[in-house]
Parts: structure tokens; sequence; C-alpha cells
């Protein structure tokens, strides 16, 4: 039987992206189902009852979700190529560790930038430099965060790339002068087909953030 993979995603999400670029990266051919989110589908709503989220990757009709879950799911079972997660139980241990403070640190504190305005915001970008600061202590002079090798930990992070553009465009920060260890990292990472054939086009993520930026204010 022709094995069946399906993605429940939407183009622009950072948690979608994720799930896209370990896909390339293992070279997996799949079916890309756009979902709305303002109106969710009766596929998403069966597939992932309990957050009601998308990614959710359905591999020979079994829905997986969460998205760094649904990357490692991805490492154990197409084994052949691209290895995603270190060997070294330890090591394994050590990038899960990273991936979920990418989700605990790093993204709300990047979307805090995005939701306030003032003195929030200016708390949400301190706090946003720091856990990226820490990042880049993690990173040190490697390559990727999986070492000579790009893995979860590098796949985790790299969405997030196109929201430093936007916060440089909106004149939050300037990620080029506070981070620049982990801005080589970006450019090492677009170096690679899985990543930057795979992440939005910037004017596309640019027009999506503006529309959602009027969007709140007409709120
Ligand atoms: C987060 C997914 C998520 O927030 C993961 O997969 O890692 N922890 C999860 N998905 C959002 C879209 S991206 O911002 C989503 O599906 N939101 C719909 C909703 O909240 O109703």
């Amino acid at each position: 039987m022709a094995e069946s993979v399906v993605l429940l995603d939407f183009w622009v999400s950072a948690f979608g992206l994720r799930v896209r670029i370990a896909l390339a990266e293992k070279g997996v051919e799949y079916d890309y189902k756009e979902q709305d989110l303002s109106n969710k589908s009766s596929l998403l709503l069966q597939s992932n009852p309990i957050h009601k989220k998308i990614p959710v990757l359905i591999h020979n009709g079994r829905p997986i979700c969460e998205s760094l879950i649904i990357v490692q799911y991805i490492d154990e079972v197409w084994t052949d190529r691209s290895p995603l997660m270190p060997k070294d139980p330890y090591q394994r241990a050590n990038a899960r560790f990273w991936a979920d403070y990418i989700d605990k640190k790093i993204y709300p504190s990047a979307s805090g930038i995005f939701r306030n305005k003032g003195e929030a915001q200016e708390a949400a970008t301190k706090e946003f430099i720091e856990s990226l600061k820490v990042l880049e202590g993690e990173l040190k002079e490697k390559p990727f965060f999986g070492g000579d090798t790009f893995g979860l930990v590098d796949i985790a992070l790299i969405p997030f790339s196109g929201w430093f553009d936007m916060f440089k465009a909106y004149g939050y920060l300037n990620m080029e002068e506070e981070c620049p260890t982990l801005m080589g990292w970006v450019k090492r990472c677009m170096e690679k087909d899985s990543v930057s054939k795979t992440l939005p086009d910037p004017h596309k993520l640019y027009e999506f953030v503006e529309s959602m930026r009027k969007k709140f204010e007409n709120q």
C-alpha cells in the first residue's frame, strides 16, 4: 500500500514551518492542506480534538500533533537520511531541552513584542534578547545547534528568523547588532534548501503581519 502523508497547516505558522522543514530534510512527499483557522475544518477538529491547532501530520490515517513531537516522529520514521536527533541519549535529552526552551522562552517573548506597546513591549524585547543570548551561549562556535549537522533545535528556531526581519522593519530591534552570533547561524541555515525553499517570502510575511496589525488596531 502506498504511504499517505498529509499535513494540516497554515502557510505562515512558525510551528507548521518546523514540520515542513523536517519533511524537506528527509525528502518526504506529502499532501499539504492549508487550513482556515477562523473556520476550522472537521478534519482538523477530528485530528487534533484536544488543542484544535495546526500543524497536524496525518501518517497513514493516524494524526500526530504538536510540532516538536511531529519533528521527532518524522526523524524516527524516515531514518534513511538526514538524522535530526543525536544518537547519544544525553545529547538527545539536551536537544529536547533546548527545543522546549524555544517554546517556553523565545516564542512568548517574541509574540509579546508584536502584541504589546510601550513598557510591556520594552519588557518583552528585553526578555527576548536575554533569552536569545542564552541560546547564543549554547551555540558557541558550532555551525548548528546540532553540532556539524542541522537538527531538532535548529528546526525549532529557524522559522522565527522571519520575525527577526519584522522586528527590524518595525524598528523594534536590530538583530544584527544584538545577536550577531545567532544571525551568522541564520545565514548558515538559509544555505540549506530545506530552509530557504520552505520559509515564506519576506514580503508576503510583511504583508501578512501588516494585515494582522490593522485588524487588531480596528478591534
Ligand atoms: C502550537 C501550535 C499553534 O500555536 C505546536 O504545534 O508546537 N504548541 C503547538 N498553532 C496555531 C497557529 S500558529 O500560531 C493554531 O493552530 N491556532 C489556532 C487556534 O488557536 O485556534
